[in-house]
């Protein structure tokens, strides 16, 4: 097939013409921030580090529940999958991971798709089964729970499902395996919770069973859909119980849209943290529930928040693990690409605005009961305008100073079409 890039060479010629303007803005920050004590080299370091992973199932418009508009030059197969993570990290140098959802992205050929990934600079992160939908020629049915089902037989096909999963991981060099259950009920009576908490709890320790050494199991709660009623993994503190029955190598999982509204997710993140438990993050943002909308285009201050403990866990807890950070938002009408950017941009500038923040400060009013203080410290960084910040992290690793308006004059979405046809379409959600 033809692979689409963007080189270096490109993305430098456009970067020109913004420079100037760029170093302005830049030198003006750095200045106002060093002399509050900021080190902006090690926010420019780590901003540069930070990498996000990108599911498979992002790169094609998403559907509702009413119906699917897809978008024109969708990647219709995994090498295009890849092609367009490529292009998403030639321009953000943020997404250099990919993540993949089985069954809907097997290899064919692992040693061409190993390569394809490493020409683009990108490796396989986590890999997700799917026990929520039935596989083609399925034996058995999860219309009535997978993990959590009465039927043993059932139980021990969704567990050989997640065992096949760490395969394909491991010949990817993924490193964890994310399982998120639809399981649950729809109606009162239908299920009896005590046994489907069992049965789920068992099938995992069967998958965990399976895990090689070097990898991580993330567990991902939610509290409703597609089940109305109940759902098995409904909440952190369950997630958290199987992690900690299953051992030290499971996980908790927290997907921003995955909580009932007003939940304090900063709060879940910081015990998580103290705990050492919280291995996986999927960003996106909603106004309603599960919405997987773009990162920040909502809730911006929360995100900031969450970023705030996840820079003091990252900081102050080495019982946990640096956590796998994954995008999961996907949308119905917006061009994917460039929902992606805009969640990648939205990822960076809350992490950038969360450095900022002076922890001894804060430490300090927070001792003397300055609540005024304490909020004015987290308030002034939200504030800033970090942007500079971010296009500097960007332009020093070999990124777009501004990545949208590069991938709009490079017309990448017109020549994925060219390339690819009008109706191609990504399989998935
Ligand atoms: C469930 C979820 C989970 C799935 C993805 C497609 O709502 O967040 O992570 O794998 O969506
Ligand atoms: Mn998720
Ligand atoms: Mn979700």
């Amino acid at each position: 097939g033809i692979i689409m890039r963007i080189d270096k060479d490109r993305i430098q010629d456009k970067n020109q013409k913004d420079l100037k303007s760029h170093q302005e803005s830049f030198d003006f920050l750095s200045n106002r921030l060093e002399k509050n004590n900021c080190n902006v080299n090690d926010i420019i370091d780590k901003l540069s580090k930070f990498q996000v992973a990108i599911p498979s199932w992002a790169l094609g418009a998403g559907g509702t529940r009413f119906g699917r508009f897809s978008f024109q030059g969708e990647p219709s197969t995994l090498e295009q999958k890849i092609d367009d993570v490529g292009i998403l990290h030639a321009l953000t140098q943020t997404a250099g991971a990919i993540s993949l959802h089985i069954p809907w992205d097997v290899p064919q050929d692992y040693e061409a798709i190993k390569q394809l990934a490493v020409s683009h600079n990108i490796i396989f992160d986590a890999v997700n089964s799917n026990t929520f939908q039935d596989q083609k020629n399925a034996e058995k049915s999860y219309r009535f729970g997978s993990l959590s089902n009465r039927e043993k037989t059932i139980r021990e096909q969704a567990v050989q499902h997640n065992i096949d999963v760490i395969n394909i991981g491991r010949k990817l060099g993924s490193k964890s395996l994310t399982v998120w259950l639809a399981d649950g009920s729809n109606f009162p009576g239908q299920n009896n919770f005590q046994n489907a908490l069992q049965h789920t709890q068992d099938s995992l320790k069967n998958i965990y069973g399976a895990l090689p050494d070097d990898w991580k199991m993330f567990i991902e709660y939610k509290p409703y859909e597609p089940n109305f009623y109940s759902t098995v993994i409904q909440d952190w503190g369950t997630s958290f119980m199987l992690a900690n029955e299953c051992g030290e190598k499971a996980y908790t999982l927290v997907d921003l849209g995955h909580h009932l509204p007003n939940s304090n997710i900063e709060q879940i993140v910081a015990t998580l943290m103290l705990k050492g438990k919280l291995g996986g993050f999927h960003f996106n943002d909603s106004k309603y529930g599960d919405d997987d909308i773009t990162v920040g285009s909502i809730k911006p201050y929360t995100l900031f928040l969450i970023f705030n403990e996840l820079v003091y866990g990252m900081n102050n807890n080495p019982q946990n693990p640096y956590p796998a950070w994954m995008i999961d938002a996907s949308h119905n009408i917006k061009d994917p690409l460039e929902d992606l950017i805009q969640s990648l941009e939205a990822i960076q500038e809350a992490y950038a605005k969360a450095l900022l923040i002076d922890q001894a400060q804060l430490r300090a009013a927070q001792i003397e009961n300055d609540v005024v203080r304490c909020q004015e410290i987290l308030q002034n960084a939200y504030r800033t305008d970090v942007r500079p910040l971010l296009q500097q992290a960007r332009l020093t690793t070999g990124g777009a100073l501004s990545p949208l308006h590069i991938y709009r004059s490079l017309k990448v979405r017109e020549n994925l079409i060219t390339a690819r046809g009008v109706n191609s379409k990504a399989v998935g959600l």
